[in-house]
């Protein structure tokens, strides 16, 4: 055993290392970006272009890869888990709609070797373009989930969810949210598992799903929740307490709970409120119902949806006043903190500095100075100017930036590789001048299947690919495919030869950008403007290592 001090972030990769994973696989995301770059410092000693490789004393192949995307990812990790290995995959909240396909089938196959899928979920959006609450999906493909309330909970329940998900057969969703995957604290390791041999099961069928095999493993998987929800009660912590209030807790709502649970014994008589921590779903109902016979009200303290609080709703015979955020106590949108659950408790302000009193200046996100994009954004709007007509649509990356004074060059940011299927749509009812504009990452990711379509129906679009040699926003990961290999991948995508043009991203190089932009979006047809140049801080990354 050691002690370590970690991130939410690393305490999960780290217990994953200790608990025997052999296959490990991600799509950066904030903020669960650092899950993958700690195993690949860790997995071994080779790393490649995008990704490590170990080779273990015993001839165990260990690997750690970015993918193309977080379906990839999921699917890479399937297979290891088939073959009788742990896997992990981990990406951000939105990463989950992407990989939604394999994820809900993955609930019904039988897991062979553990499979970990880690979700951390941006609440108040510090990075992302929505707050969803992943226990909601895995509630929708019936799987377990786990969610801890600490880093030392993040190590635990990451080894445990292997554990579980080899004894039970199917994979465990980890849920994070931003601040616990970023805080550090101290955690204790527990010893490292030995990794075994390769080995299928004995009944593969089970791995198909066809209709027939497809109803029966759905049987199973729903024959399994009784057995989840047990084992859930029995991981969930009961404190009694004072009869006035009951508070239930999820994950990181325990530790804001506690800085408060003080203070409310204090004012009410010395008693602290009965509390039940819930960590795993779906959950139990037996704690649930002892502290709902104890209390004459309940209240629910949860980060992102009311998944509990609206469970609640309805279970109890008698009624039994629960507050939450479908009541107003707990704010229905944004992260939690000490301070708004201190004013659910009805406990007063904290006085502390008033945060009107310390004069910051407004400072809107902005290009790096030395951007590439600020280059090609400043060709873009002068290939534009005087033109009444055009449709502009962003996809998400750095360069989304451009939305914003001064440049206000893009009108839509939506969702991975949403700006080619935009432009596509509009330029197919009559738009003119339609342009997507999408990173390299991006592309890979999900802009290759839009522009299929692009060229099947020869839409009059131009995609700008702003290529930058990395995933600049997400902190400069490697891309998975390298820059001089995209226009040999545009033709094989049906692209026609002359109309994949290859600029620099550089303001030397403006007036040739400019009249090569002008000409493409002339063309009445599928073109794309490939502009190039590194981002500055992919460079200063290289440089380092
Ligand atoms: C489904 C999904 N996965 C991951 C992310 C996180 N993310 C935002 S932009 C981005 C890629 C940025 O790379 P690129 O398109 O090359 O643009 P750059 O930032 O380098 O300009 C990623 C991974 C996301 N928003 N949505
Ligand atoms: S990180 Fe790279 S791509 Fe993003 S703004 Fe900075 S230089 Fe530009």
């Amino acid at each position: 055993m050691t002690q370590m001090v970690l991130s939410g972030d690393e305490a999960v990769a780290q217990a994953a290392l200790d608990a025997g994973v052999v296959g490990a696989f991600a799509y950066p995301g904030t903020p669960s970006t650092e899950i993958m770059e700690y195993l690949q410092e860790h997995v071994g000693d080779t790393a490649g272009a995008a990704g490590a490789v170990a080779q273990g004393p015993n001839g165990v192949i260990r690997v750690a890869q970015w993918c193309s995307n977080e379906k990839t990812s999921y699917e890479s990790a399937l297979g290891v888990s088939f073959v009788g290995r742990r896997a992990m995959v981990s990406m951000k909240h939105v990463g989950l709609n992407v990989a939604m396909d394999p994820f809900v089938n993955s609930a019904l196959v039988r897991i062979h070797g553990g499979l970990v899928a880690v979700v951390a979920d941006d609440p108040s959006m510090h990075s992302s373009q929505n707050e969803q609450d992943s226990r909601l999906l895995a509630d929708f493909a019936r799987m377990p989930c786990f969610e801890p309330s600490d880093q030392q909970e993040a190590y635990d329940m990451t080894r445990s969810a292997f554990d579980y998900s080899e004894a039970h057969e199917v994979p465990v969703l980890l849920r994070i949210t931003t601040r616990l995957a970023h805080a550090r604290a101290l955690v204790t390791t527990a010893p490292v598992r030995a990794i075994s041999g390769l080995g299928k099961t004995d009944d593969p069928y089970t791995w198909i799903l066809m209709p027939a095999m497809a109803r029966k493993q759905w049987a199973s998987l729903l024959a399994k929740q009784a057995a989840f929800r047990t084992d859930a009660d029995a991981a969930s912590r009961l404190e009694p307490g004072s009869k006035e209030l009951g508070v239930i807790t999820c994950g990181l709502g325990r530790a804001y709970y506690m800085e408060n649970e003080e203070d409310w014994a204090r004012a009410h008589g010395g008693e602290r409120p009965t509390h039940l921590h819930i960590g795993r779903y779906p959950a139990g109902t037996g704690k649930i119902r002892t502290l709902a016979s104890h209390v004459k009200r309940v209240l629910v303290i949860e980060e992102g949806y009311p998944y509990i609080e609206r469970d609640l709703r309805g279970m109890f015979g008698a009624p039994l006043p629960v507050a939450g955020k479908m009541t107003g106590e707990i704010p229905p949108a944004g992260e939690l903190s000490a301070d708004s659950v201190r004013a659910a408790l009805g406990l007063p302000r904290r006085e502390g500095v008033a945060a009107a009193a310390i004069e910051v200046p407004g400072r809107p996100p902005q290009f790096c100075q030395g951007c590439p994009h600020a280059d090609s954004f400043t060709a873009l709007k002068k290939a534009l100017e005087g033109e009444a007509e055009f449709f502009s649509a962003s996809d998400i990356g750095c360069y989304a930036l451009a939305a914003q004074p001064p440049w206000s060059a893009v009108e839509s940011c939506v969702d991975m590789g949403a700006s080619v299927g935009m432009a596509r749509g509009a330029a197919s009812v009559g738009q003119k001048r339609s342009i997507g504009v999408i990173g390299d990452s991006t592309f890979y990711h999900s802009g290759m299947t839009n522009l299929l379509d692009a060229v099947r129906y020869h839409s009059p679009m131009t995609l700008l690919i702003l290529d930058n040699g990395t995933t600049g926003m997400t902190g400069a990961q490697p891309t998975i495919s390298a820059t001089s290999q995209l226009p040999t991948l545009l033709e094989g995508l049906g692209v026609e030869k002359e109309h994949i043009r290859v600029l620099e991203a550089h303001r030397r190089a403006i007036d040739a950008d400019v009249a090569a932009i002008r000409e493409e979006l002339a063309y009445d047809g599928v073109s794309v403007i490939v502009m190039v140049r590194e981002c500055i801080e992919w460079l200063k990354k290289v440089r380092k290592s």
